[in-house]
């Protein structure tokens, strides 16, 4: 980093009121699963300690462990290494075993309306059956199965299936195309593929099994012939499906032949348990490669310690789609191993109305809620009076990950999701982290908000300048990860060199994660979003994010996107492209516009004033929910625009082009 630090530092302190806090209440403290802060002390007193302590209390072993870190070959990290253990076991059997078949695993509530509940021992006993027709479709230890699914419970049912006899799911996202889905099956080389005929999304239904079909039916890629033999089917959608003479079967047809017996085997904890691959960047997605018994040390302590989860009592609700990192560790893993209860739902937000969410809630008496900043704004766009219409007093803990979540969403989402009231953890982490790093502890953490705060115990995190020097409080950077950590990324599946190259060749032994962040006084980070979002004007670093904070604060604003525009001059230049809140069409675009300039340079300094503002209907977001700043970038730049196929919606990049054009 240059001499710009006090930039960053004046920006950010400028674009948070700085002394805004949120102790909890002595109420919550005294119920909450961590309540001393000396946790913190003793983890970073000896972290490697710390998490074997996790790893033998919150798991089952088959094999105790004697090694806990193996850092020997760096960057290539091995935790527990000589331990054993079944993942699907931790999930299901042995919450049975200690009298807690009854409890509800999960509510599945379908888009249409549909419900289905799941006990543990129902759950159990259904994964037990699926894993014995799988191991009879061939699956063995150390094989691969693509799944390509909607939000129902069978997902679920299927990855724990293909865990349990120690083989490795790779998901892929029920949005992506064909051609996505047959990259990643070809590069895992799956053997089955587990999908569905269609699942409901936006009040129709949306195939899939026809999607893999056409993945199927590519040519193969460089020569090398298609590894598929099997597709598995689950009747869900009621959509015409073409099923091909001996390689397409029915689940609900095979799995009549199997029963629920099946005795779970133990694997070492290095065995893979998935590869998922990471959206919206470009070049060839990177199949991020998780390993047992470290992924699941580190997701159970966080979603038992983050949510201050109490399963006998709790309702949780993760709103992810099960092919997002996000899905694997708080909807499967996490959730499953506490032996939790929580809601699934299959369908979008808006459907039939934006009052779904909330019915939900009220009707689940959801007492843990977890979503995406970009939803809370989309919820914010809509008005409060739609969730002031539900009882939402079940709600005691709400959740945040996926995106730096600006302060005025946050206040939005305390005040009127959270009655005022209930403490919000802001996640971050990352696929390749596997699990949380950096988020509040709830009952001891007075919250901040825009602010994820404070690394997990155990959890090594700094932020340093470019020669990975630590930044001193009050300063930017970039963030890294010190130490190795469980649930860290093992590898690049088949490419050991771009994991080495990624996230290891700037400062050799410290992880990469490619954010950027600032801590501000009190040592809280403070995120800035990817550092490939960081603008360079005359000189001067700004981020993206806070620039977008400053925009979201404005009264008529709903949504932002900021980026660093070529401009002969400056270098760079601040181009916003905002959505304006429904009830603004009193003013006019231009008016919207001017006003919205001298917002931010009044609000962040002139240096941040935007060249331009482009007020538009929608904003270009991944499936997965995030902005794609870089198709802006092309907009903004006059450039064509780049690849848009990761986009949900595919024309609103057009759009948005026409409407720079028309203004220059
Ligand atoms: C879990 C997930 C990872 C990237 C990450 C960062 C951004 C996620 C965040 C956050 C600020 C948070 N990110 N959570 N930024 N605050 N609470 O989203 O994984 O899809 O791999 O994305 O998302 O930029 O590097 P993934």
């Amino acid at each position: 980093m240059s001499d710009d630090h006090g930039t960053i530092e004046s920006l950010s302190a400028l674009a948070h009121d700085a002394g805004e806090s949120y102790p909890p209440s002595p109420e919550f403290r005294a119920q909450a699963n961590q309540n001393s802060s000396e946790i913190y002390l003793r983890a970073a007193a000896d972290p490697e300690a710390y998490w074997a302590e996790q790893a033998q209390n919150r798991l089952t072993w088959k094999k105790p462990f004697t090694e806990v870190l193996d850092w020997t070959n760096p960057p290539f990290a091995k935790w527990f290494a000589d331990g054993e253990l079944n993942v699907a076991e931790n999930c299901l059997d042995r919450h049975v075993a200690n009298g807690h078949g009854d409890r509800v695993a999960i509510h599945f509530e379908g888009e249409p309306g549909d419900t289905r509940t799941l006990t543990y021992a129902e759950l159990t006993h259904e994964v037990k059956r699926a894993a014995n027709m799988l191991a009879s479709l061939g699956v063995t230890a150390g094989d691969r199965v693509a799944i390509y699914m909607p939000m129902i419970p069978e997902t679920v049912i299927a990855m724990l299936a293909v865990v349990r006899l120690g083989a490795a799911h790779s998901v892929v996202f029920g949005g992506f195309s064909a051609e996505s889905l047959r990259a990643r099956i070809d590069d895992v080389e799956a053997e089955l593929v587990i999908t569905a005929d269609g699942g409901y999304r936006k009040g129709r239904v949306s195939p899939l099994k026809p999607v893999v079909d056409q993945a199927l039916e590519l040519d193969d890629a460089d020569g090398k012939p298609g590894t598929v033999k099997h597709v598995l089917v689950v009747n869900r959608g009621g959509n015409e499906v073409n099923m091909v003479d001996g390689r397409d079967l029915w689940w609900h047809e095979e799995i009549t032949a199997y029963d629920g017996e099946h005795t779970a085997q133990g694997f070492p904890a290095e065995n893979p348990l998935f590869i998922l691959y990471t959206s919206g960047t470009t070049g060839k997605p990177k199949g991020i490669l998780h390993t047992t018994g470290g992924y699941l040390t580190q997701v159970t302590t966080t979603f038992s310690d983050v949510f201050d989860i109490k399963p006998e009592s709790d309702v949780f609700w993760c709103t992810a789609d099960v092919g997002w990192v996000t899905g694997h560790s708080y909807i499967v893993y996490g959730p499953l191993s506490n032996g939790a209860t929580q809601v699934m739902y299959e369908g979008t937000p808006d459907t039939p109305d934006w009052g779904r969410w909330w019915q939900l809630i009220e009707k689940y008496k959801v007492s843990i809620f977890y979503t995406a900043p970009t939803a809370i704004r989309s919820c914010m766009k809509v008005g409060r009076q739609v969730p002031e219409q539900y009882d939402l007093s079940s709600l005691r803990l709400l959740g945040s990950v996926g995106e730096p979540i600006n302060p005025e969403a946050w206040r939005w989402y305390r005040d009127v999701i959270g009655a005022g009231k209930t403490p919000i953890v802001d996640t971050w982490w990352q696929t390749e982290t596997g699990a949380m790093m950096v988020a509040p502890l709830p009952g001891l953490t007075s919250l901040k908000p825009g602010s994820s705060q404070i690394a997990q115990p155990g959890i090594s995190i700094a932020v340093v300048d470019d020669d990975g020097n630590p930044v001193e409080n009050g300063q930017g950077g970039l963030l890294v990860v010190e130490r190795p950590w469980p649930s860290m990324v093992r590898n690049v599946w088949g490419d050991p060199q771009r994991f080495i190259d990624t996230y290891w060749d700037k400062f050799g032994d410290k992880y990469f994660a490619g954010d950027g962040a600032r801590l501000d006084e009190d040592g809280d980070i403070w995120f800035l979003g990817r550092v490939d979002d960081v603008m360079n004007v005359s000189g001067h670093r700004l981020s993206t994010t806070e620039i977008e904070s400053a925009l979201v604060g404005h009264h008529a604003v709903a949504e932002a996107a900021v980026v660093g525009a070529d401009d002969e001059t400056t270098g760079q230049a601040v181009v916003a492209f905002v959505i304006l809140k429904s009830q603004q069409h009193l003013i006019t675009e231009a008016e919207a516009e001017q006003e919205l300039r001298s917002h931010v340079a009044s609000h962040i300094g002139a240096i941040a004033r935007p060249r331009n503002v482009y007020v538009v209907n929608e904003l270009p977001k991944t499936r997965s929910g995030k902005i794609m700043r870089r198709l802006l970038k092309d907009a903004a730049e006059g450039r064509k625009i780049g690849d848009t196929t990761t986009l949900a919606d595919t024309m609103v990049m057009q759009l948005i082009s026409d409407r720079v054009v028309a203004e220059r």
